[in-house]
C-alpha cells in the first residue's frame, strides 16, 4: 500500500503553467502568514476497497479535495498486446497541433500526442483546439472496458505517448471548459511504469496558503487511475521527467466533453 504514497519534493517543469494557483480555489483555511511549522500538514488516506465489477481490487485515494481510485485494468498479456497495438494503429498529431502555448510563447510538446473521439466535438488545452480524429477499434475496446469497470461513459481520449523518461508532462489541472461538469477522467496507462505526482493548488510555489503533502502515485503498465470530482479543482498532476527510463509508454486519458 504504502508504495502509492511516497513523500519528497516535487520537481516541477515550467510545461503548462497557463493555470496558476487561484486563492477561491484553495481549500485551505490556514492564514497565509502562518509560519511553516505551524502550518499543518493533511493527511492521505489510501483505501484498499473492492466494489465495483471488476477482477482486481480498486485502491481508494484520499486527500484534502482529492477522491481517487487505481486498479490495474488488464493483465500484463493483455496490456502488451494492447500497447502492441496502440503503436501500430494510433497516429499521432503532425505540424502545428505538437506545439502549445505557456504564458504566451510556443513550445514544442515534450511527447507526442493525439485526440480520438466522437465527431463534432472539439477541446481546447493551452492555447490549441483539438478535434478527435474518429475512434479506431483498438481505444473502443479499451474505452468499453474502462466504461464496464466503472459505470461511466466517454466521448473522448487525449493519448500522450512518452518515448522514454526524458519526455514528461509539466503540472497542471484539467479543468477545461468543455469537460462536462463533474465528469471523471479515467486515465489508462501501458508500457514503462512512470511516477504521477498531486500537488495541492493552495500549497504550490512562494505564496502558498498552507503546507498540504504532494501524493505520489506509480502509474503502472495495465493500470487505470480514476480521478473523480473534485480533484481537478484543487489538486495539479504532473508526470515529471526521469531520465532513467528508457522504455516508451502511452497514456491514454478518457473524458466526457460536453458538444458546442
Ligand atoms: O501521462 C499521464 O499519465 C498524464 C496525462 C495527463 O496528465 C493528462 O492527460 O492530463
Amino acid at each position: 500500500m504504502d508504495k502509492f504514497l511516497v513523500r519528497g519534493a516535487l520537481k516541477l517543469t515550467p510545461e503548462k503553467r497557463k493555470h496558476q494557483p487561484e486563492e477561491e480555489d484553495a481549500d485551505c483555511t490556514n492564514k497565509k502568514n502562518e509560519t511553516e511549522e505551524k502550518r499543518p500538514t493533511l493527511p492521505v488516506a489510501i483505501l484498499d476497497e473492492p466494489r465495483r465489477m471488476h477482477a482486481n481490487p480498486w485502491r481508494e485515494i484520499r486527500a484534502e479535495g482529492l477522491n481517487c481510485s487505481y486498479t490495474i485494468l488488464f493483465g500484463k498479456a493483455k496490456a502488451d498486446g494492447l500497447f502492441q497495438e496502440l503503436e501500430k494503429d494510433v497516429e499521432y498529431f503532425k505540424g502545428e497541433l505538437t506545439k502549445l502555448q505557456v504564458f504566451g510563447k510556443w513550445h514544442n510538446i515534450p511527447r507526442r500526442q493525439v485526440t480520438y473521439g466522437d465527431s463534432g466535438l472539439t477541446y481546447t488545452y493551452s492555447g490549441v483546439t483539438f478535434s478527435p480524429k474518429p475512434w479506431i477499434p483498438v481505444l473502443e475496446r479499451i474505452r468499453d472496458q474502462v466504461q464496464l469497470a466503472t459505470s461511466h461513459t466517454f466521448n473522448f481520449v487525449l493519448i500522450n505517448r512518452y518515448k522514454d523518461g526524458h519526455d514528461h508532462m509539466g503540472e497542471h489541472r484539467d479543468d477545461e471548459r468543455e469537460l462536462a461538469p463533474r465528469s471523471p477522467i479515467a486515465s489508462v496507462s501501458f508500457g514503462a511504469r512512470r511516477d504521477f505526482v498531486f500537488r495541492h493548488g493552495a500549497s504550490r510555489g512562494r505564496r502558498a496558503l498552507c503546507r498540504i503533502e504532494p501524493v505520489r502515485l506509480q502509474l503502472e503498465h495495465g493500470s487505470l487511475l480514476m480521478m473523480n470530482f473534485p480533484t481537478n479543482r484543487y489538486w495539479y498532476h504532473s508526470l515529471p521527467s526521469r531520465k532513467k527510463v528508457l522504455a516508451p509508454r502511452i497514456n491514454l486519458t478518457f473524458r466526457n466533453v460536453m458538444a458546442a
